[in-house]
């Protein structure tokens, strides 16, 4: 093999080349394990004595050029792949600023409400999405007719009937219940689902925080109190609040639970319907059914639960009209959080 031949054809040859492939195959056939620079090598031994030293340079320098070219060749070909690695780079130009994101206002109200029963020793507890019929229903003391359990009202999974999408957090109540050894105070975060028309007050999915504690001597007053101090610690100290009884299967008695209206403090306005009044949250003293379900004595514990809607609190707090906001993740709603 004469080196000025294998010269010449490479000279050649990199002209021709166009591709990263190329490139490759190019140094393959020269710099690879059995390419021509490593013939050219094996040849040395073989060589006379004279012949060696001024052979073994020309190889030498055979591998420096190809070196080169290749590393000129691979520069070009990034150059050509992307324009901004060129040459001419100004380090002068300002930098791109990476904008700080921020925690979305659902999860801040959910961290906030959290934050307040946390302070008055409730563990922050969660659960699947996906439940059973018995946990989300038959558990809570919610009967087979009940209109909730219809497919209308509940996402049940399609190929295995008995599991669905969880239409509230209760479910996860039932199984700390279950798990966990009285006395208990938790508080359960999450979405839940149910298959509503999406208007500006509903949303097919939704976020709520449901609370319960249980021990013995647990009073309705225990429930008023806590819920008292949760409504004066998120929307203020002025705020009055009312009891009105409700009915729910897994609490009796039951209570809706109103503030008095932040926008006209109990006068009547146009967001709490001239009332005075707006509905925060749900609650009550468990039933002894639930109690039965999971094991715990009701003669010889009580407790009380709540739940509330994440969305609702976040629009009464923030004056927000429409629930689609939270979802639709535009920039110039999300920023003003
Ligand atoms: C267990 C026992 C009792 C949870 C409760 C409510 C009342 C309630 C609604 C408010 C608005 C949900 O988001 S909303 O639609 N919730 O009114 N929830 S008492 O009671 C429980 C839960 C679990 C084991």
């Amino acid at each position: 093999m004469d080196i000025n031949i294998i010269l010449a054809e490479i000279d050649l040859e990199i002209n021709n080349i166009n591709s990263p492939e190329n490139l490759e195959q190019f140094r393959l056939k020269y710099l690879g394990r059995k390419g021509i620079v490593a013939q050219l090598t094996a040849t040395i031994p073989t060589l006379s004595q004279g012949e060696r030293a001024s052979f073994g340079q020309q190889v030498n320098a055979l591998k420096n050029k190809l070196s080169l070219l290749l590393e000129e060749k691979q520069r070009g070909n990034s150059a050509n792949n992307s324009p901004r690695e060129s040459a001419s780079f100004d380090i002068g130009m300002p930098g791109i600023v990476q904008e700080l994101g921020h925690l979305h206002p659902l999860t801040q109200v959910t961290e906030e409400i959290c934050t307040i029963f946390n302070r008055m020793g409730f563990s922050i507890v969660e659960g699947p999405e996906i439940e059973s019929e018995y946990n989300n229903f038959t558990g809570l003391n919610i009967p087979l007719e009940h209109p909730s359990r219809e497919a209308f009202d509940t996402f049940y999974l399609k190929d295995y009937s008995k599991m669905l999408l969880r239409s509230h957090t209760s479910p996860v109540q039932v199984r700390a219940m279950k798990d966990r050894k009285v006395p208990l105070a938790i508080i359960v975060p999450g979405r839940v689902y149910r298959p509503d028309a999406v208007d500006a007050s509903h949303s097919f999915m939704f976020h709520q925080v449901e609370g319960f504690m249980v021990d013995k001597g647990i009073r309705f007053s225990d429930l008023k109190g806590v819920l008292e101090e949760f409504s004066k610690a998120i929307f203020g100290k002025d705020i009055k609040m009312r009891f009105r009884p409700h009915f729910f299967p897994f609490t009796e008695p039951s209570a809706e639970v109103d503030i008095s209206c932040i926008i006209c403090k109990g006068i009547g306005c146009s967001v709490c319907g001239r009332k005075g009044w707006l509905e925060i949250l749900g609650s009550g003293m468990i039933h002894p059914n639930v109690f039965n379900h999971v094991g715990i004595n009701s003669k010889e514990y009580t407790g009380f639960a709540f739940g509330m809607g994440v969305e609702r609190i976040a629009m009464l707090k923030y004056g927000i009209n429409d629930i689609r906001l939270f979802f639709e993740n535009d920039l110039r709603f999300l920023r003003q959080f």
